[in-house]
């Protein structure tokens, strides 16, 4: 077996590993990303769309937003369709000037490994049956497989950045691991097009027949989604069942612009709320989706990962440049404190506009109550711009 050391060993590289990865690298601190997948299959996923101003300063910071800053979308505003009217969240105008940025998680991916690679950071893929050792002693390690040989790398401190279905969280003793969870009764259907976007910003729809959003990668790569039952199967759906599903839900205005094409990625995803305490054990920290999931509906899943990774990357400068660790002490309550926030306005938003089976008469009027109180009042819509263009870190 081979044996390497590295100060913080880090499971999983989709965007929480590989950010935590280059913000540490460039403060001279060493680190190892164990990936499952290859990095093609990695860079395959089409997930996240819309970062909060916090994440962008956190890949400014990281060396990685020039890209980002090119190609990526400013947004100001966004739409919410309902009862027949098109209402705009004036974000910027709300929230302190503060805005979003319109650029997929698939980009800002495949510009942490670009990052990563251009610093000869390592990243090992295909790193098979990791798992982590030792947690509450001072010498922890992992072990992996890789190419059909054994691998050990011993460590000061382990990342459990792998995700919703990664081993980190499962690594927490069952008597101390406290999960929390609520299950949606639907999924969301979604399409990439290259067809221009049918909006200069994103509109949620909420309609009787489902929810609907219209959302974006560039003014020639726009993404779209749908409620669907949870029994509906990606195969289930033609294109043109899509485009027709999606236009009976948008506003007229909307719908008759729309230009539709094929799909170049079409998936169901489940809508769950998911939260793991604590987020540390021992030396293991959990972050991003290994240790929470949120209904996509607030883009709050990759932005939550996010303020992880901020407050894991000043603890670990606290603790090896001054010898402080206090932020690492703390980092599970002050993360949770902010991932509960964002999980109540992704369940907030998600209720606003999704039709759940079980409505009744009164629920529904309940729910247009909700919208009809949100666009009368300067305050519920502040209240909506400062969680969606991200609360403070
Ligand atoms: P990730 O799951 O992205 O990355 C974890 C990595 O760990 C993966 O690459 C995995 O291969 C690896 N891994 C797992 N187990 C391992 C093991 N045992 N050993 C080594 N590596 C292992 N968020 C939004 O804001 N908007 C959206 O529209 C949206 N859509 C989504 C759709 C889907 C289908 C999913 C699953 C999530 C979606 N999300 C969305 C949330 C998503 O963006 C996550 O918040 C984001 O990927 C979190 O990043 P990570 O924490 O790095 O986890
Ligand atoms: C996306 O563009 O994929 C997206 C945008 C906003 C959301 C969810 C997904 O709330």
């Amino acid at each position: 077996m081979s044996q390497t050391t590295t100060q913080v060993a880090i499971i999983g590289g989709g965007p929480s590993g590989l950010l935590l990865s280059q913000l540490l690298h460039r403060q001279g601190i060493d680190t190892v990303v164990l990936e499952r997948q290859t990095r093609d299959y990695v860079l395959g996923r089409i997930r996240a769309g819309v970062l909060e101003h916090g994440f962008v300063e956190l890949m400014r910071e990281a060396g990685c937003a020039a890209r980002m800053e090119a190609e990526g979308e400013e947004h100001h505003g966004v739409y919410l369709a309902h009862q027949g009217r098109m209402d705009r969240i004036d974000l910027a105008g709300s929230a302190d000037g503060a805005t979003v940025m319109v650029y997929g998680q698939t980009e800002v991916t495949r510009d942490l490994y670009a990052a990563r690679d251009a610093m000869g950071g390592s990243v090992i893929h295909q790193a098979d049956k990791v798992q982590p050792h030792d947690l509450k002693s001072q010498t922890p390690y992992v072990t992996y497989e890789k190419d059909g040989a054994e691998h050990r790398i011993d460590c000061d401190f382990i990342i459990g950045a792998d995700g919703f279905h990664g081993v980190s969280r499962k690594s927490i003793p069952a008597d101390v691991l406290r999960e929390y969870e609520k299950v949606y009764p639907f999924g969301w259907l979604g399409v990439l097009s290259e067809t221009k976007p049918a909006s200069p910003e994103l509109v949620y729809a909420r309609h009787e027949r489902g929810f609907a959003l219209c959302s974006m990668r560039s003014q020639v790569l726009s993404r779209y989604y749908i409620q669907v039952p949870l029994t509906d199967k990606v195969e289930d759906w033609s294109d043109e069942a899509f485009w027709t599903e999606l236009k009976a839900r948008l506003p007229k205005e909307v719908a008759e612009g729309l230009q539709t094409g094929a799909s170049i990625e079409k998936s169901i995803a489940p809508l769950r709320s998911f939260v793991a305490e604590p987020m540390r054990y021992g030396q293991l920290f959990l972050a991003g989706d290994a240790a929470h999931i949120v209904p996509p509906t607030g883009a709050k899943g990759l932005n939550s990962a996010a303020s992880d990774i901020y407050y894991l990357y000043h603890g670990f400068l606290d603790h090896y440049k001054n010898g402080d660790s206090a932020g690492l002490e703390g980092y599970s309550e002050k993360a949770l404190a902010r991932v509960w926030k964002a999980e109540r306005f992704s369940w907030w938003m998600t209720n606003l506009l999704h039709r759940f089976p079980d409505m009744s008469e009164a629920d529904l009027r309940l729910q247009c109550a909700d919208l009809d109180y949100l666009f009368s009042s300067e305050a519920a819509q502040a209240s909506m711009a400062e969680n969606y263009v991200g609360l403070p870190y």
